[in-house]
């Protein structure tokens, strides 16, 4: 698939500024790709529909999980989880996209999860920096990601470890193991 047929896949999916924020993550998806010496094609179709289902239906997201090979366990946590998985499954099923790099950066761009691949933590890296992101400790995190991608997926996990422990909600397991494997990898 080309870009711009991905592009006129999800923008009627996604509000104004979900679709701006989907074409920031792209270009910073192509550039940490160049980098980092991952294909720039790949890495900017993953980034394009990485948000395909943000806006589904959560019975239609449940429905999907369900039916799919997807972890169930995805149902007991907060729902903001399931987007990316079900993306990475539908895109399949819809649109024909069946590369595994495509698919798994997709499918784990919001949790992250053990033993990540370059693609995937390109793609998890994007959507944590790309220029319209404000949250606290992000700056240091771009800093990081022109020197070390693996060490800025690190502190974007670290980062919302400590947000969500903060107030007091669920970490979903695959955020934790993604945590502590870069930590045993990057000491
Ligand atoms: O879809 P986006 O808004 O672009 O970004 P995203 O897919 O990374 O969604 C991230 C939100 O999900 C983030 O603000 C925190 C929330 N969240 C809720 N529970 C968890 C979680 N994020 C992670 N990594 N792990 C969780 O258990
Ligand atoms: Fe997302
Ligand atoms: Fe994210
Ligand atoms: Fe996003």
């Amino acid at each position: 698939m080309k870009r711009d047929e991905a592009i006129q896949i999800v923008k009627p999916l996604l509000k104004q500024e979900r679709f701006d924020h989907t074409l920031r993550v792209a270009e910073t998806a192509i550039d940490l790709a160049k980098q980092y010496d991952e294909s720039q094609e790949k890495a900017e179709l993953a980034a394009i529909l990485h948000d395909y289902a943000k806006y589904f239906p959560l019975e239609d997201m449940q429905q999907t999980i369900r039916e799919s090979n997807l972890s169930k366990n995805l149902l007991d946590y907060h729902h903001e989880l399931w987007h990316g998985p079900v993306a990475s499954v539908l895109v399949e099923q819809r649109h024909g996209i069946t590369d595994p790099e495509i698919q798994n950066a997709i499918c784990y761009h919001t949790t992250g999860r053990a033993h990540m691949s370059r693609m995937e933590a390109i793609l998890f890296v994007a959507d944590y920096i790309e220029p319209g992101r404000s949250f606290p400790g992000v700056d240091e995190v771009r800093e990081a990601a022109q020197k070390d991608l693996f060490r800025a997926a690190w502190m974007a996990l670290r980062n919302t470890i400590q947000f969500l422990v903060g107030k007091h909600a669920t970490v979903y397991p695959d955020t934790f193991y993604a945590y502590n494997d870069l930590t045993k990898r990057l000491n």
